[in-house]
């Protein structure tokens, strides 16, 4: 399993390895991994080296500690597949998980500059603000901050937030939501984050800004959104063409 010869360094050999073994379940979630000795001695090589494998495969996710009990398997990341335009709810269910969410605010506000920018308002044009913590199968995943012209996605109530706001928009307002841009980048958590996302501070989250378009090119959502980077990936499919 661990090639000595080989360029590529040992502690990374190892972390392939027990991922490996994550992936095709010969480690369970929530299951103990060998203790760092175990594997110094099965692989014969330093403690330091392993170490260096599990640190990694704590701070990526993989794994998780608890004081004085040992390493574990964590849950398997939630894979978003960067394809169609879906919500939330769609892709909590689509994995055989419960949706839910937690709403923290919900009013409507005059839209600041950027808000304003992004949804081709004027500024001060009234848009709702909703807050909402996502969470699947009862896990906090997400904190969203949704703007919306309020004169466009009418009549929301908390009860249609509670639920799934693009459900609510296709099928209640009979709009048609057709295409989103997006973009990500890394972050540590804030304070708000760490509170609401359950995680320490400083934990690495991935920030999303998407503007969400109807048919008719016009924009209607705008969302601001941190997600747990160690519940969380994004996987993104590529075509090459021809030119
Ligand atoms: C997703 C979208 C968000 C959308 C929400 C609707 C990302 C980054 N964001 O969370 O833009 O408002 O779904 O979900 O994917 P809902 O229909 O369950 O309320």
């Amino acid at each position: 399993m661990i090639d000595k010869n080989s360029p590529i360094p040992i502690y990374h050999q190892l972390e392939e390895y027990i991922k490996s073994q994550i992936e095709c379940g010969a480690l369970k979630v929530d299951e103990a991994i060998p203790s760092e000795r175990e594997y110094a001695e099965r692989y014969q090589i330093s403690r330091m080296t392993v170490r260096q494998a599990i640190n990694n495969l704590v701070n990526e996710g993989y794994l998780y500690r608890q004081k004085g009990r040992g390493t574990f398997v964590n849950k398997q990341k939630v894979e978003q597949k960067l394809q169609g335009l879906t919500s939330f709810t769609e892709d909590m269910l689509e994995r055989g998980m419960k949706p839910s969410s937690k709403l923290l605010s919900f009013q409507i506000i005059p839209a600041d500059i950027q808000v304003a920018s992004r949804l081709k308002l004027k500024e001060n044009t009234p848009v709702y603000e909703i807050q909402r913590v996502r969470l699947a199968d009862d896990v906090p995943m997400a904190l969203e901050t949704t703007y919306l012209p309020a004169n466009l996605v009418k009549g929301l109530t908390e009860e249609i937030i509670n639920q799934s706001l693009y459900k609510y928009i296709e099928d209640t307002l009979l709009l048609t939501i057709s295409e989103a841009a997006q973009q990500i980048e890394a972050a540590s958590a804030k304070e708000i984050e760490v509170k609401h996302l359950e995680i320490e501070k400083g934990s690495p989250v991935l920030l999303i800004l998407r503007t969400s378009y109807l048919q008719d090119g016009t924009p209607f959502e705008f969302v601001k959104s941190a997600y747990r980077a160690d519940r969380y990936k994004f996987v993104h499919t590529m075509k090459r063409t021809s030119s």
